[in-house]
């Protein structure tokens, strides 16, 4: 039976690499897929790796992961400040979920001191640039243990 880590990534996570590369760095959201496989695959697990820029394709996406998943890594990306229907979603799960953010949003703007995604997240592991995303899959294999 395959052990699948799903890893989603909410809007405008698709531009990683082409545009504002100050905050966001020159890594592509493909780079970070391929980063990601590589650690899962190693590690065992089978990774489901999806993006998308609309709301409930993300609620499609989280409840799959838990019809087939044993963990959820999720970058909601602009949606983490404003989404209770992916709040709503990440709640009804009973694996392990882990909010990752390239940057840190506690340090930028008011609009993004607050997650939705948090009060219903294991854990959040942010700022770490594109390596947020390994840590978090480091996180995740721990629990799993
Ligand atoms: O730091 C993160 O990972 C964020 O989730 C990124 C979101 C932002 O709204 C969150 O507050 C923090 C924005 C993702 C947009 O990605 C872009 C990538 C390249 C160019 C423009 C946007």
């Amino acid at each position: 039976m395959p052990k699948t880590i799903y890893i989603l990534n909410g809007p405008n996570l698709n531009l990683l690499g082409q545009r504002e590369p100050e905050i966001y760095g020159t890594t592509t959201l493909a780079d970070i897929e391929v980063a990601c496989a590589g650690k899962c695959t190693t590690a065992g697990y089978d990774m489901s790796f999806h993006q998308s820029n609309i709301e409930g394709e993300i609620v499609e996406q989280i409840q799959e992961a838990g019809r087939k998943g044993v963990a959820v890594i999720i970058n909601a990306a602009a949606y983490t400040h404003t989404s209770v229907a992916i709040y709503d979603a990440l709640k009804t799960l009973n694996i392990p979920v882990i909010e990752v953010h390239i940057s840190q949003p506690a340090s930028r703007e008011s609009f993004r001191q607050q997650s939705f995604i948090a009060p219903v997240a294991t854990g959040s592991i942010s700022g770490f640039g594109t390596n947020s995303y390994l840590l978090a899959i480091d996180a995740a294999i721990d629990i799993l243990k």
